[in-house]
């Protein structure tokens, strides 16, 4: 059977393309249709397509080469070769040299070559976009269609094997040419995103996230460096922060109290307190505020489980302890049945030991709300992560003075900043409001927490 030339057929105005991909090799089987080569201009590539069914006898191309219209690309042993002696883009030897795509071949290399051009006309608009023109073409696409202001530098197989696989093209590095994304490089970035999907998110190279990876930076390049393993503690607290970061949709609400009258209040029982050696804290009040505030809205006292969100009916709440290795949450157990000075006495057993390495894990179980105070270090506000399966966490930063104006002069308020985070899925804006507004209330008379 004698080998039929595959030729290039009308390719609109692409003229001497560079070919990026060759698709097939000497001895393969390619079907009607099937990608033989990858061209690409300036702007566009386009994908060649076989326009008959058949063993390939010899490639006449290769990476790199310049193809236009009538250009061979292959030689062919066709199936039912006579049968398709006129088909597109193939010629027997010079008799059809020039002989164009047949009817069903020809429409899709046009659709292909207009959609190529549609592409070039379409990105000198993008660009307009970003610099704030209005784009020509896309004055509909709002907001800023992203898809073609950056578009990844890919073949149509490329594309196509990325699509079938899930993968955005936006995350894979390009390995070819002008960065263009190879088939290999798509390959790599799914094995990648296997080889991480069963580590923990802490593994903190993103690709579980689908991100781009981790920038590595040799450090030593730019100045003396001195590397040491992260504490256990910190390895553990770290990867529980990232998950709850990552799968808790945050929302901080932040309030102030007016604690004039509470810190005078405080102070005064330390120092009739002083034989008998219980400090009060400030923090032993805002977990009487919060069991107050907990009652009243027990939503944040509950945790999600799949569809249902949990109610619980005892109020366990944590606290995280600053130690010399890391963050770590001991939990006060049945904190609505403890007085203040039993709160006192425990949380500061509690935070000692947490700070001597001795917590057991039973007293870090069973949290239903949490409170980070930073109110012995300093800050005014932060966004403190929710201790998931809670589903909200109370930030306590440092007490100051402001002035406050009462009607008829300025007097000077204490005043103690409160951050509540909380699970945007369980609580709206407005429950977390009123949370706060109670604990304003409860902090600003404290004698609110006995009605
Ligand atoms: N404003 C101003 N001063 C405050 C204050 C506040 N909100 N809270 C506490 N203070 C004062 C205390 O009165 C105390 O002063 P005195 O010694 O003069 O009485 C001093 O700060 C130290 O208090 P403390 O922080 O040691 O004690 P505490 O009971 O308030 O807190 C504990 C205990 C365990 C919460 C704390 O030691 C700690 O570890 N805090 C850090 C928590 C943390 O790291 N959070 C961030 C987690 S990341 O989200």
């Amino acid at each position: 059977m004698a080998a039929i030339e595959l030729k290039v057929p009308d390719i609109g105005d692409f003229k001497d393309v560079e070919i990026i991909e060759v698709l097939v090799k000497a001895g393969d089987a390619v079907g009607l249709e099937q990608s033989l080569i990858t061209v690409e201009s300036d702007k566009a590539s386009m994908e060649i397509p076989a326009s008959l069914a058949g063993t390939i006898v010899e490639m006449k191309v290769k990476v790199g080469d310049k193809v236009s219209e009538g250009s061979v690309i292959a030689m062919i042993e066709a199936v039912g070769a006579s049968a398709s002696a006129g088909a597109a883009g193939a010629s027997s030897g010079a008799v059809e040299t020039g002989s164009r795509p047949d009817a069903s071949t020809a429409p899709a290399l046009a659709q292909m070559a207009e959609a190529a051009r549609t592409i070039q006309s379409m990105e000198p608009a993008a660009t307009a976009v970003t610099s704030g023109a209005e784009p020509v073409g896309v004055a509909h696409v709002s907001p800023v269609d992203e898809a073609l202001v950056v578009k990844p530098h890919a073949s149509p197989a490329v594309r196509a094997f990325a699509r079938e696989l899930g993968v955005d093209l936006q995350k894979v590095r390009g390995s070819g040419p002008k960065q263009r994304i190879t088939l290999d490089d798509v390959r790599g970035f799914v094995k990648a995103v296997m080889a991480t999907s069963d580590k923990p998110a802490a593994a903190g190279d993103g690709a579980a996230l689908g991100l781009i990876p981790w920038p590595k930076v040799d450090f030593a390049k730019f100045g003396p460096i001195e590397p040491k393993p992260l504490s256990r503690i910190k390895k553990l607290s770290g990867a529980n922060l990232h998950r709850n970061w990552v799968m808790i949709p945050h929302v901080t609400n932040n309030d102030e109290a007016d604690i004039t009258d509470l810190e005078n209040f405080r102070v005064s029982l330390n120092k009739e307190s002083d034989q008998t050696g219980v400090k009060y804290t400030m923090l032993g009040f805002l977990i009487k505020a919060v069991v107050a505030a907990l009652k009243k809205y027990p939503e944040f006292n509950a945790s999600l489980d799949g569809d249902q969100l949990v109610y619980k009916h005892y109020y366990h709440i944590g606290f995280a302890a600053d130690t010399p290795n890391g963050l770590v949450v001991p939990v006060l157990k049945d904190a609505d049945k403890k007085g203040l000075s039993e709160i006192a006495k425990e949380t500061s057993d509690l935070a000692k030991k947490a700070r001597d390495g001795k917590l057991s894990p039973a007293e870090m179980q069973g949290g239903t709300f949490s409170i980070s105070s930073l109110g012995g270090i300093g800050g005014t506000h932060f966004t403190p992560i929710i201790n998931a399966p809670e589903v909200a966490i109370l930030g306590v930063s440092k007490s100051y003075f402001k002035p406050v104006w009462n009607g008829k002069e300025f007097v000077p308020q204490l005043t103690l900043p409160l951050s509540l985070s909380y699970d945007h899925r369980v609580i709206d804006g407005a429950a977390a409001a009123r949370f706060n507004n109670v604990l304003r209330a409860l902090l600003s008379d404290f004698r609110r927490a006995v009605l």
